[in-house]
Parts: structure tokens; sequence; C-alpha cells
């Protein structure tokens, strides 16, 4: 059995050997304290992560136009509308960055975002993200498996489910004012689901860090499931005996079940989800059934009514 430790943040492995070989030189030769307020930033908080894997689970689909993942949302924090993040959200202070993992763990512990980076190396994984409002994107993510993370924590054997809560801070997020959900916003999956090796701990798209409208700077990314599970900006991981009661749940009972697997055989009480609108494209495509991931992920749910468990 593998053992798992949380990583610590030697600033001389965050930022490549080279350059930090270069900033210590630019130190030495520039010297003083004020200087270094100029060097550059992490490379990842900068953009571009160095060599990234590629995964064996990506699509080979027709990736939807950066302006279009970046500039076509639902992130309530900033605004019902879909341009509201991408008009609002700019100015989202994502560093310094911490996560809470807490709960049903052996070892509860906060991370910093650098920390966390750590953990595992990054892949690039071309997912299908099908919103339950009938669009769908196909997005280059780069993150790592969240199983990745979770072993670090070392659930209790009490452990069935994990949550996701994302920033609550009505200062920096104006959509806050508006009860339109109960925040923070929150989500959720069964431990098996969090483990599935598809369930992406994600930090950028593109090959650069995470657009602060697209949940910058750690977000789950669940391509199984509608849109909504995949929770932007989150600040704690938490692990539970019960299943929690998500913030669309609590939102519309009737409308968000808490499995939310993209599933063209059950409506939505107010339109159909049998087909789906491929953002830049014309004609509608039909929706597959855990949005083409049928083969990785239906023994998750083997024997279970899936229109029950909805
Ligand atoms: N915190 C938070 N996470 C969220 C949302 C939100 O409003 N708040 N919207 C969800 C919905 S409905 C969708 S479709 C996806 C959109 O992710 P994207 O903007 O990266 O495409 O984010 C999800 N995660
Ligand atoms: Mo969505």
């Amino acid at each position: 059995m593998k053992n798992y430790h949380y990583p610590k943040i030697p600033a001389a492995e965050i930022t490549p050997k080279h350059l930090f070989q270069a900033r210590r030189k630019f130190m030495q030769t520039a010297g003083g304290a004020a200087l270094a307020a100029l060097l550059p930033q992490p490379l990842w908080a900068a953009g571009g992560f160095g060599e990234i894997k590629k995964s064996e689970f990506s699509t080979s689909e027709a990736l939807t136009p950066l302006q279009s993942v970046t500039g076509y949302n639902n992130f309530y924090e900033f605004g019902t509308g879909k341009d509201d993040p991408a008009a609002r959200a700019g100015n989202l202070k994502t560093r310094p960055w911490s996560v809470r993992i807490e709960g049903e763990v052996k070892k509860p512990i906060t991370l910093d975002i650098d920390q966390i980076l750590k953990i595992a190396p990054l892949e690039e994984r071309i997912y299908r993200l099908r919103c339950v409002e009938a669009w769908s994107m196909v997005v280059p993510w780069l993150g790592f498996p969240l199983a990745e993370l979770i072993k670090c924590a070392e659930p209790t054997g009490k452990a069935k489910y994990v949550e996701f809560v994302s920033l609550h801070d009505p200062q920096q997020m104006p959509g806050q004012k508006s009860a339109v959900l109960d925040w923070p916003y929150r989500e959720g999956l069964r431990l098996d689901e969090a483990m599935h090796p598809l369930t992406l701990l994600t930090v950028g798209l593109y090959g650069e860090v995470l657009p602060p409208q697209n949940g910058a700077p750690l977000r789950i990314v669940v391509p199984w499931k509608y849109g909504f599970k995949s929770a932007k900006s989150i600040v704690a991981i938490r692990f539970l005996e019960q299943q929690p009661t998500t913030s669309w749940m609590q939102a519309g009972p009737s409308e968000y079940g808490f499995y939310a697997n993209v599933n063209p055989e059950v409506d939505h009480p107010r339109w159909s989800q049998a087909k789906e609108r491929r953002i830049g494209e014309f004609l509608k495509r039909k929706t597959l059934m855990f949005n083409g991931y049928a083969e990785q992920v239906a023994p998750l749910y083997a024997g279970m009514d899936l229109a029950r468990y909805f």
C-alpha cells in the first residue's frame, strides 16, 4: 500500500528549476527586497504549467472556442446572466487561496493551492460538459484526478459522501447579494463517484490557469453529470456520512436531484433533456446517456432506478 502525504511547499519546487535559478541570479545581481516584488509569480499563476500529460479519457471532438468557454458561463455568484461572469468575475482574488479538507477524514487539514498543485502531475482532459439547460461544450481542462487528493486525506470508514463548498464573499461576488441560491454554493458526490478516475480536480483550461469566470483557482469537473455538479472556486472539501443537500436541490427539489447524471430519457420538469445544442453549432445533437461516458460510469449505478435517483 502506497503511503500518501500532503506535499509541503518548498519555493524551489513550485517554480520550475530554470526559472528559480534565473530568479536567484537576478536577485543576487540586482539585490534588494523591493525588487523581489517585481519578480514573476510562480509559473502556474503567470500562465503555463510546463509539461502536461495527455489523457486516454480525452474526446477527439472539436473544441469549443476559448471565447465561448470563457464568455458564456453559469456562475451565479456573479449574476444569473451568461455574460455576467465574464463581465464581473475579473477581479476575483485567487491568491492566496486555501482549501479546507474536513469532516470524516483521518487528516483534516487546510491546504494552500500550491500544495494541492503538487499532489499529482497535471493532465490535459478534453471533456464534453453538458449543462442542464441543454447546451454543451468541449473543453480542454487541466487538472488531476480528485481521487489523488482524497487518498491524501484518508477518509474514515464513515465517509460515504463528499461535499464541495464554493467561496462565500459577497464583497467580491455581487450575485451573492441576491438569494437566488442558498450561499455558499454547495455540491456533492457519492464517495465512489468522487473517487472515479474521470472526476477531475481542475486548475486550468486551454493550457492556462483557470479564468475567474470558469472557477479559479480550483474547481471540480464531473463530465457525466449536468454542469451544475462541477462546483467552482471551492474553499472546502468535506467528507460526510449522510448525503448532503446541495444548493440546487434546496432551490428546486423536483428539478435538481442529487445525482444529476446526464440522462436523455429523464426530462427536466420544464424541458426535454433528449437533445442539446453544442455551443457554436446550428443543429441540435442527441444527448448521450451519461454524456457519452456510460462505458466508464454506468457500473456506479447498477440496479438503481435512474428516474427516481435523478
Ligand atoms: N460555485 C458555482 N459553481 C458552478 C456554478 C455556479 O453558479 N456557482 N454553475 C454551474 C453550472 S450550472 C455550470 S453549467 C458549470 C459551468 O462551467 P463553465 O463556466 O466552466 O463552463 O459550472 C457549474 N459550477
Ligand atoms: Mo449548468
